[in-house]
């Protein structure tokens, strides 16, 4: 490939000359460089340093099925060979999207049949957005457009993304939300629930926070409430098992519709196909993207339930929105060979009974009583360790996550790619991960902790 005529260097030069990086501090990388990934094999990718490093975040929650896969390159080959691309508007269609809607259908929650797609996550929750105050639109309530959602969501980060979020540092730079949305307390239980509080109670309480808002603006002027079923880039925070429930009783009491956001949840990470299925609730939409195509194409898949999807069939006429990219026939393509490679070697099931109870007990045995370490938690394939100065008090170090930057830098030189968001570190990996895997990865945190232990206690 033509990048290996270039030195490190060069790269990184051309790459500060010209890249703007989603989420980065330019002046920052323009000064260190950035890290040049240039392959992948199964669960390992490789720097340009030819450093090998266990990917502990499946690229960015998205690798599923691991690296490598031929299966899937040879999907978006034969596609592109046959037929590179088609519209899906003006009453076209191409076979790969339609054989995939029938194929989402079968695996999404009952009552859930229909799919519009897009290109990325963000574009799915747009898409839901339109589509659920559409719907009230339609049933004649077209006042009843606002959407409850919560402190410190992550749906994406167009304009009506980063509005739907509840991200503080991206709602500086917006400069003029969308409308009408609300953000509610996050069911955080670490940080949260009040002294003595269960659990379960403290599910219950976050969840009357929808309905405090719900009833604060009149169930008639709220459309919607949002939700990712566990906050993924806002820490792997996951509720009580009381929360969703009781959240989805409260939307149907008020006839609020429910929308879930599983960009990150989907598709296995969680031991079932959905989050959704794993707390029991049917939502109305739910957005998918990420591990749909295990990252190998942008694909985003919105699931819209039935009662809006009739709706908008018998009622809508023309639904004036769509990408250029909606139902992309390679993405599609590749995304049937992925979800068959989940099928077959039943990563799903392995998630559930075998490597996601393996991890939570690895991260609580192993990780836990390390003197850094305020908290471990996990669910399925997706875990988190917050990083604290006082395991009695949870006092944490400075703020701003410096401390977690330190674990996280100490990881990678062990030889694993991990995340570092505020002070929780992520992890995320392909479900491909074995028993094996997984103590190789803790092994590595370890020894990270023991030697950001050192660099902490010296600063
Ligand atoms: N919803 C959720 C729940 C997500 O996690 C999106 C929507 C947006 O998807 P797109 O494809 O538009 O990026 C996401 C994306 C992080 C991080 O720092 C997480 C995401 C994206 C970028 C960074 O963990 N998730």
């Amino acid at each position: 490939m033509t990048y290996q005529n270039y030195s490190l260097k060069q790269l990184q030069q051309i790459d500060a000359s010209h890249h703007l990086h989603p989420f980065t501090d330019h002046k920052e990388i323009r000064g260190s460089g950035s890290r040049i990934i240039t392959r992948a094999d199964g669960p390992f990718i490789y720097d340009s340093e030819g450093n090998e490093l266990l990917d502990g975040m499946a690229g960015l929650w998205c690798v599923n099925v691991g690296y490598g896969r031929e299966e899937l390159a040879r999907a978006a080959y034969e596609q592109m060979k046959e037929l590179p691309y088609y519209n899906s508007f003006f009453k076209c269609s191409t076979p790969t999207p339609v054989l995939l809607t029938k194929r989402l259908a079968e695996i999404a929650p009952d009552g859930i049949n229909q799919v519009f797609f897009g290109s990325s996550g963000s574009e799915a929750n747009d898409t839901a957005v339109r589509l659920v105050r559409q719907y009230w639109a339609l049933e004649g309530k077209p006042e009843k457009n606002r959407i409850i959602s919560r402190k410190n969501a992550y749906h994406g980060s167009t304009i009506a993304g980063t509005s739907l979020g509840g991200m503080e540092s991206m709602h500086k730079q917006l400069h003029g939300a969308v409308p009408n949305i609300v953000h509610v307390m996050m069911p955080y239980a670490y940080e949260l629930a009040l002294p003595g509080e269960s659990d379960h109670d403290f599910g219950l309480r976050a969840a009357k926070a929808v309905e405090d808002a719900i009833l604060e603006a009149g169930a008639d002027q709220v459309a919607a409430f949002i939700g990712e079923p566990i906050m993924g880039a806002g820490g792997v925070k996951i509720p009580p098992m009381s929360y969703w429930p009781e959240v989805e009783r409260i939307c149907r009491k008020y006839d609020v519709l429910l929308m879930v956001d599983e960009v990150i949840t989907g598709y296995g990470r969680t031991g079932e196909w959905f989050a959704s299925q794993a707390f029991g609730i049917s939502p109305d939409t739910i957005t998918t993207a990420k591990a749909l195509t295990s990252g190998y194409q942008p694909l985003s898949a919105l699931l819209v339930g039935d009662r809006v999807a009739n709706t908008l069939v018998e009622k809508g006429g023309e639904f004036h929105h769509g990408y250029t990219y909606s139902g992309h026939p390679v993405a599609c393509a590749v995304a049937l060979a992925n979800l068959d490679i989940i099928e077959r070697e039943g990563l799903v099931e392995r998630v559930k009974s075998d490597t996601g109870p393996y991890f939570a007990e690895a991260l609580r045995e192993r990780i836990a009583d390390h003197p850094l370490v305020g908290e471990v938690r996990s669910f399925g394939l997706m875990g988190a360790i917050e990083i604290v100065k006082d395991k009695g008090t949870k006092e944490r170090f400075a703020p701003g996550g410096s401390a977690a930057v330190i674990v996280r830098d100490h990881a990678i030189e062990n030889g694993l790619m991990m995340r570092a968001t505020g002070d929780t570190m992520i992890l995320s990996p392909p479900l491909i991960w074995t028993r094996e895997t997984i103590d190789m990865a803790c092994e590595r945190i370890g020894r990270a902790l023991d030697q950001a232990l050192v660099d902490l206690r010296r600063a």
